[in-house]
């Protein structure tokens, strides 16, 4: 029997799972590597612990791990129902607050190790979660897709830690009674990005969908649905993609440095961004909170459990 010990919380509604110990060890090399052995050696434990009959396909796990830089509070490996992410805004908002709730970190600044580099964090005495998420830019502006069943779909190919692909077209509003028509939509441009073989910079796979327009809310600048790699949309606003978001923003002159943009979610919740100008693009701050659900520990039974190891996909 292999034991797990984790904390659940929610960030604006979308579940993050930080696994602190009971994971096999993946040594002390940088992240970027650990990540690779996760994935090439352990992979079914990612499995275990986000998928079905433990997780979800909506649930982002944040495998806890000592940094190599010492100057950083700690280092993670996100990951969710299908594969590894390289930063997590809403993850890390969880992470951070489940790190407080441990007595692990006090209410100040600290830094977090992720594969894709050191993001900055503020932890507020209210609980809020400030992230100075790693520097987000446009790679391509007005893309035009032929997304069979919808006709053309124009969006920008934007990096926020994940790459995204951002549009404002969209067949039906952004309210949560349209999520399977919007899950379905969404999907379909990734099909058509992946069909015309456009891709991020370096090869990076286009796994991120985000659909921005009105917010119904007066409190928000703009409201999005957010389609993750797995085919689940993001309940929440969306960190690595409200990164991407205020890089589109900011190129287009529509954002000032330090101008607050208020971005809602399919459910009404909102991140607050802000940005400092970047070498590239934009280094972004995005502020929210998060809740914890649930402590405890998961059980692996591979001696008589078929499934023991998750329903993957
Ligand atoms: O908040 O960056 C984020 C995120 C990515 C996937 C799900 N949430």
């Amino acid at each position: 029997m292999h034991t797990i010990d984790f904390i659940d919380s929610h960030t604006g509604g979308e579940p993050t799972r930080v696994v602190l110990a009971g994971f096999p060890d993946l040594g002390s090399g940088p992240l970027a590597e650990r990540r690779e052995l996760f994935r090439t050696r352990y992979d079914r434990w990612r499995q275990a612990i986000a998928c079905e009959p433990r997780g979800s396909d909506t649930m982002v796990g944040a495998l806890l791990l000592p940094p190599t830089d010492p100057s950083a509070c700690a280092g993670v490996i996100y990951f969710n129902n299908v594969g590894y992410l390289g930063m997590c805004g809403h993850g890390t908002i969880g992470l951070i607050r489940t790190l407080h709730y441990l007595g692990r970190i006090a209410p100040g600044r600290h830094r977090l190790e992720t594969p894709v580099g050191m993001v900055g964090i503020e932890l507020h005495a209210d609980g809020r979660v400030a992230i100075d998420n790693v520097e987000s830019y446009r790679h391509a502006k007005d893309v035009v897709l032929d997304v069979p069943g919808y006709g053309k779909v124009t969006g920008d190919i934007t990096w926020g830690g994940n790459w995204f692909f951002i549009s404002n077209d969209s067949p039906l509003p952004l309210t949560l009674a349209n999520q399977r028509g919007l899950t379905q939509y969404t999907e379909a441009i990734r099909l058509a990005l992946e069909a015309a073989n456009i891709r991020g910079d370096a090869d990076g796979d286009i796994d991120h969908i985000e659909i921005n327009g009105p917010s119904p809310e007066p409190d928000a600048d703009a409201r999005n649905f957010v389609l993750c790699p797995g085919l689940a949309y993001d309940r929440s606003p969306c960190g690595t993609g409200t990164s991407a978001k205020i890089a589109c923003l900011a190129a287009d002159g529509k954002l000032a440095p330090g101008q607050i943009w208020r971005q809602g979610g399919i459910l009404g919740s909102v991140f607050e961004a802000q940005y400092t100008p970047g070498t590239r693009g934009v280094v972004p701050r995005i502020t929210g909170s998060a809740h914890i659900t649930a402590q405890g520990q998961l059980l692996i039974d591979d001696s008589n459990d078929p499934l023991a190891w998750g329903i993957g996909t």
